[in-house]
């Protein structure tokens, strides 16, 4: 039990290191909680123009949800379901209310994505693949980050039976980081309702 928790505050530290806030500073471009939503994610980064920084946005904040769980599954490699399902949201949660940017991340997405790449990924694909459907039909990452975020739960448990055996436990972990992802982008819901919300690549500006 020690050992699980010690899993899970180590997924915890794993998510909460700001790749938006690293790779930003890293690259001499501004602080990404200043401008456009300040959120720190790979969508605002974008929104310098600096496709690169985006990019390595992406990738750093997917790879440490990975990270987190693929190193709990190393680490303790008898781990059941349920300790595996609280590291799979620590991790998450780390990056939403991370310990160095003093509580205040991001929306998730990446990270969950990186998460699923690491549970199973056939779900992580099919999740990435209706994220760009809805993102190139509608040109809102926020859109699009809502719809794979519905979605993935649903792929898990009804895709259950083809590549794997869904895990209650991890249904509920999947649901429960879904859940937190709309709620950490209420203030996008309000804009996408009011039709202010900007688009990828410019188009109509908040
Ligand atoms: O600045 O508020 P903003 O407009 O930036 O940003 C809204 C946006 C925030 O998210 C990001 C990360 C963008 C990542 C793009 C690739 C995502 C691939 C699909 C993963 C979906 C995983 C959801 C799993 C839930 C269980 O939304």
């Amino acid at each position: 039990l020690a050992f699980s928790a010690a899993l899970i505050l180590l997924a915890y530290l794993i998510g909460s290191v700001p790749f938006a806030v690293v790779v930003s500073k890293l690259m001499g471009l501004q602080d990404p909680r200043s401008y456009g939503s300040k959120n720190p994610g790979a969508t605002n980064v974008l929104r310098t123009g600096n496709k690169t920084a985006a990019a390595l946005t992406l990738l750093g904040d997917a790879a440490k949800g990975w990270f987190a769980v693929w190193l709990a599954q190393r680490l303790a490699p008898g781990i059941t379901p349920g300790p595996l399902a609280a590291v799979a949201v620590a991790a998450f949660l780390g990056h939403l209310y991370p310990i160095f940017l003093g509580f205040k991340g991001g929306k998730g997405v990446a990270t969950a994505l990186g998460v699923l790449v690491a549970i199973q990924p056939w779900l992580a694909l099919a999740t990435a693949a209706t994220w760009l459907i809805i993102a190139v039909f509608f040109r809102y990452s926020s859109l699009a980050s809502l719809v794979a975020a519905f979605f993935a739960p649903v792929y898990y448990v009804f895709g259950s039976g083809l590549a794997w055996r869904a895990q209650p436990a991890m249904g509920i972990a999947l649901a429960i980081i879904g859940v937190l992802l709309f709620y950490r982008h209420r203030a996008n819901i309000a804009r996408l309702v009011q039709g202010t919300e900007s688009r990828i690549g410019g188009g109509k500006k908040k």
